[in-house]
């Protein structure tokens, strides 16, 4: 079954552990990025770790690859289970972030391509195809594709094989979840859940989609 990924980008701290609890018999993970680890700091980690759900860091790491060992080293340290970087620094700063995560015990998934309109300027004509080959070179466990695009989701899986397709953009950046999610191995949803009137009952609906 399609996984269901919440994208907890609220700025506050317990409305960020409700929103989460609320909808965690739902969701099979929580994705925590820069607004939310900047506002309540990285202990937020802590916070949601009773909830007994993957935590997924989503740092979009993309440094040199001793400064990317430190962060994610990081970000393992602080109870994360998984984390984001880019590919677009190179195969050995992105194993670099895949070594960190596996020596931990977790995750890393590689950006390829992203969502937002403006994503076309770079990473179309061939370098999110590059990108995908970097994340099978580097054994990275999955990698970040857009929903807002479901064909080259198709482009890019010709690439990766089995490996973890998660996509972000459902729902309020447009893209449709019933197509997404038969393409996927996740979808990540962030807005249409924690801005929902009820997030339980949302993610209830993403839920029910997915299957
Ligand atoms: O649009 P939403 O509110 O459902 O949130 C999507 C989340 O996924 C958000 O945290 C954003 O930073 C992240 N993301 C993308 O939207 C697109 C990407 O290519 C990569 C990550």
């Amino acid at each position: 079954m399609t996984e269901l990924i919440l994208s907890l980008d609220v700025l506050d701290r317990k409305r960020a552990v409700e929103i989460a609890e609320a909808a965690s018999p739902c969701i099979d993970a929580v994705k925590i990025g820069y607004p939310l680890v900047l506002a309540a700091g990285l202990g937020i980690a802590r916070d949601l770790g009773g909830l007994g759900l993957p935590l997924i860091a989503d740092f979009k790491v993309a440094d040199i690859p001793n400064t990317n060992r430190l962060i994610c080293e990081q970000v393992f340290a602080a109870g994360f289970d998984a984390v984001i970087a880019h590919g677009f620094t190179g195969t050995d700063a992105a194993r670099a972030c895949v070594a960190a995560a596996h020596d931990s015990g977790g995750a890393c998934y590689v950006v390829v391509e992203m969502s937002h309109p403006g994503a076309t300027e770079f990473f179309h004509g061939g370098t999110a195809e590059r990108l995908a080959n970097l994340a099978v070179d580097c054994r990275a466990d999955g990698i970040i594709a857009p929903a807002t695009r479901p064909d080259r989701i198709s482009v890019l899986r010709e690439i990766v094989g089995s490996k973890a397709i998660y996509s972000p953009g459902v729902g309020a950046q447009g893209g449709d979840p019933e197509i997404v999610a038969r393409l996927v191995d996740g979808i990540i949803v962030g807005r249409s859940i924690y801005e929902a009137p009820d997030p339980a009952v949302a993610a209830r609906e993403f839920a029910r989609i997915r299957r």
